[in-house]
């Protein structure tokens, strides 16, 4: 049924160039999984290769800034080095810092080659009694917008802000006894990542 929500008609675009990034953290992990899958399926739909899909994980969503920071910019710094592309200045800290995280848990090669074309950052913020989910859901929104703002690499926002947890159930496509009720954002996410990859190549 067409619908007024949503980002319209899909357009395909080829990913079969592009280097994508994935940072997600891991509380509410049933609806993380379930969004982290629609995003990588969404990647693959488009052609993008699986050795250039790079994914870490951070503990809680106010780690995202920095650990897409950190991804981005370890890239920046394999590249210039390996001359393909020129440094990041303002974005950089110490290479050997960001080298570590780089290697955390990929082997280097995979995850140093060329810098990546676009980023996707994915949480889950469920509300609870307290002030810390309008914190950190303020934070983590500035924090990746300045990140592409100022990095010039579009961070896809895969943050989900929710009331309570049968709303991301439904975002992430696995609500109800089926478990397969709703429209899973993960995969808008892939093709949003995807879009702006393709088209930072050549805007005019
Ligand atoms: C502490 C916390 C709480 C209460 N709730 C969430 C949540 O719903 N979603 C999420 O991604 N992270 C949560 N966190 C963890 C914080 O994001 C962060 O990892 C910790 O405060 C450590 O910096």
């Amino acid at each position: 049924m067409a619908t007024l929500k949503g980002p319209g008609a899909p357009k395909s675009y080829d990913g079969s160039g592009l280097r994508i990034g994935i940072v997600h953290a891991r509380w509410n992990s049933t609806i993380i999984d379930a969004l982290l899958d629609g995003a990588k399926k969404a990647l693959a739909d488009a052609g993008v290769r699986e050795e250039n899909i790079v994914i870490q994980s951070v503990p809680g969503s106010y780690e995202l800034p920095y650990a897409v920071k950190q991804m981005y910019s370890a890239s920046q710094v394999q590249s210039s080095s390996t001359g393909v592309v020129g440094a990041a200045a303002d974005l950089l800290g110490s290479a050997s810092d960001l080298t570590q995280f780089a290697s955390s848990s990929q082997p280097k090669d995979s995850l140093l080659k060329t810098p990546f074309d676009a980023i996707i950052a994915i949480g889950v913020l469920i509300k609870g009694e307290t002030m810390h989910f309008e914190y950190i859901a303020d934070a983590v929104s500035h924090g990746l917008m300045r990140i592409q703002l100022e990095g010039n690499v579009p961070v896809v926002f895969g943050l989900l802000t929710l009331l309570n947890e049968e709303q991301g159930l439904q975002r992430a496509g696995i609500a109800g006894q089926g478990k397969n009720e709703g429209h899973n954002h993960g995969s808008d996410w892939g093709s949003a990542a995807v879009e702006l990859g393709a088209k930072r190549k050549g805007w005019v």
